[in-house]
């Protein structure tokens, strides 16, 4: 059993260090978190991710600038090196292929790397194009690996219009390919606008819209081969 207090300091002491833009708490908390034996997914989320949170408030109140931002993302990630490797791998009994990028204009990658992160512990085979990725690239990845899923992320008003260009052109080259968005300024009602398959509000959920794509994908190439 964990020790409900000690873990409740464990995932404050990750929140703060990324908020505090300082590393070595977050290298130290996340090794804690496992040496406590501690989820390591749950301390990625309730712990470095809650601090990006509030990191993105002290954005938007003008008390943090891009360099603070810059250094709090630095913290984040060194906690998550650590725990990464240790997310439990599941067995979801899918081979999905993912295509997942932020699209062009935009270099905001954290939550494109956490929802990248679920698709590596799920199994699935993720063709990461990175960051500022330009629209073209996810046509031709698309193409070029076969992809059942294309994710495309935008964390900005001003990049998130080149994402019905995009699906726009892969729905035309391939039909069969589904294509999820994500990110703050994107929603269900602008993926159902834009002809993309799918929209999720976080990491998890992304996971969960890509198992059920994947799914449904393999299910019309069985009945299409002639298998019940
Ligand atoms: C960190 C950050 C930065 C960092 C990025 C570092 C990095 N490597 O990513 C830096 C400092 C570089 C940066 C730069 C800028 N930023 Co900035 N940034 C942020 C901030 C504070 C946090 C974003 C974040 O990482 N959140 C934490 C993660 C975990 O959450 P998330 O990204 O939302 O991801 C989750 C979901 O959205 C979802 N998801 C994400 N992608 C996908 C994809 C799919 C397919 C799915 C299904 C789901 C999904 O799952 C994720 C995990 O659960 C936000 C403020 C905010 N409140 O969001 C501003 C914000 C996004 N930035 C903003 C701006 C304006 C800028 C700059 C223009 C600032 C400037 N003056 O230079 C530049 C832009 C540079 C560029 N061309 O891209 C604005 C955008 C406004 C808008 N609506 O257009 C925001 C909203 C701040 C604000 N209110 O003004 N920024």
């Amino acid at each position: 059993m964990v020790d409900e207090a000690k873990k409740k300091e464990v995932l404050e002491k990750m929140r703060n260090g990324v908020i505090q833009y300082d590393e070595d708490a977050c290298k130290e908390g996340a090794q804690e978190a496992l040496d406590l034996g501690m989820d390591a997914n749950e301390a990625i989320f309730d712990g470095l991710v809650s601090g990006m949170e509030e990191v993105g408030r002290l954005f938007e109140a003008q008390e943090y600038f891009v360099p603070e931002i810059l250094m709090c993302a630095d913290a984040l990630y060194a906690g998550l090196d650590i725990l990464k490797p240790h997310c439990q791998q599941m067995d979801i009994g899918l081979k999905g292929a993912v295509v997942i990028g932020t699209v062009e204009g935009d270099v905001h990658d954290i939550g494109k790397n956490l929802v990248k992160m679920m698709f590596d512990v799920a199994g699935f085979n993720v063709y990461d194009l990175g960051r500022d990725v330009p629209l073209d690239k996810f046509v031709e990845e698309q193409l070029k690996t076969d992809s059942d899923l294309v994710c495309l992320s935008a964390m900005m008003t001003t990049s998130m219009v080149g994402m019905p260009k995009i699906i726009e052109k892969i729905k035309e080259k391939n039909p069969d390919c589904m294509i999820m968005i994500g990110g703050a300024p994107t929603s269900k009602e602008l993926a159902d606008k834009w002809g993309a398959d799918g929209y999720a509000e976080d990491a998890s959920n992304a996971l969960k819209e890509a198992i059920k794509m994947v799914s449904f994908l393999k299910k019309l190439r069985d009945e299409k081969a002639g298998k019940k």
